[in-house]
């Protein structure tokens, strides 16, 4: 094994330029904008919430959407949506139903409607809300959009960076929704939570060492979820150096050069593919 590689583990940081322009454009919107959808993916509910957006955000009206709760710890994410409604955040749980879809617009109507009543008195006439949709790199932002709109009208893939500019939507003729690229912010405090972001694809893989999310995911299912790692690859106890478990894996699974060693580029891969794709099953990675 390349130990070197293995075992370096080095600060992810990624918060490149057009993440910079992005927030500055945000910022130069931020006018138009009535109301703001936070889109927090549900399987890492803190890790995922953008560090500075009320510093961006000055006071904003806000719907926190926690997305992908379809492949989500339901039981843990609703201990963590606790502790956001206790402190005051407004939260929908939105999975691929037509019933979340329904209640953000009934939501967004209901934050709006003091503003509409106070526009009435003077005279004016109801125009249709602009809401701003932001989230870290993945979260979920142009899926939900399409799900409130109701057509594939905005980019999605399964790489994060794949919305690259802002742009309007229209929903009908109540509101607009403005898409936005992925954001992080300048400088991860919490490695842990980095890491966490880059496990569920929200940092590009380019910019991590794959083994340092690897060995986090080995480790941190071990603690969490220790039944799914004994189904998936007959794991049962966790080594410090892990190499005993990348064999065991590299075994089960195939993952062999010439000669029958262990592949363990393929392993660190296949690892991170497995909980991307569900096959470590419905997990949630924070806790309060
Ligand atoms: N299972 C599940 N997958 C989802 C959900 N929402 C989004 N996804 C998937 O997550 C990936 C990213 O979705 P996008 O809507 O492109 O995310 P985004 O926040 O717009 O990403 P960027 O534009 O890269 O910042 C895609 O593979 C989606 O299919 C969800 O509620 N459930
Ligand atoms: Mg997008």
């Amino acid at each position: 094994m390349d130990n070197n590689n293995r075992q370096n583990q080095a600060n992810i940081n990624w918060f490149p330029g057009h993440m910079a322009k992005t927030k500055r454009e945000i910022k130069e919107k931020l006018a138009l904008i009535d109301v703001v959808y936070e889109v927090v993916d549900a399987r890492m509910p803190i890790s995922s919430k953008i560090k500075d957006i009320d510093e961006l955000l000055k006071g904003k009206k806000k719907i926190m959407i926690m997305s992908k709760y379809d492949i989500c710890d339901k039981e843990e994410t609703a201990k963590l949506k606790s502790c956001y409604e206790d402190k005051g955040y407004t939260i929908i749980l939105s999975d691929a139903s037509s019933s979340s879809v329904t209640e953000i617009i009934s939501k967004t109507n209901i934050l709006m409607e003091p503003y509409f009543k106070d526009q009435e008195k003077k005279g004016l006439k109801r125009r249709s809300i602009r809401v701003l949709v932001m989230g870290v790199p993945n979260a979920g932002k142009s899926t939900l959009i399409n799900r409130i709109v109701g057509k594939n009208k905005a980019g999605v893939g399964s790489k994060p960076g794949f919305t690259k500019q802002l742009s309007w939507i229209r929903v009908g003729k109540n509101i607009e929704l403005l898409d936005s690229p992925g954001v992080l912010w300048p400088k991860f405090e919490n490695q842990e939570e980095a890491k966490t972001l880059a496990a569920l694809s929200s940092i590009k893989e380019e910019v991590v060492n794959s083994f340092d999310i690897s060995n986090f995911i080995l480790k941190k299912m071990f603690e969490l979820y220790p039944k799914r790692l004994e189904e998936r690859y007959g794991i049962t106890t966790l080594t410090d150096d892990l190499i005993g478990e990348y064999n065991i894996i590299a075994k089960k699974r195939g993952a062999l050069k010439k000669g029958g060693v262990s592949d363990y580029e393929k392993v660190s891969k296949m690892i991170i593919q497995d909980l991307q794709n569900g096959y470590l099953g419905n997990i949630t990675l924070d806790r309060k």
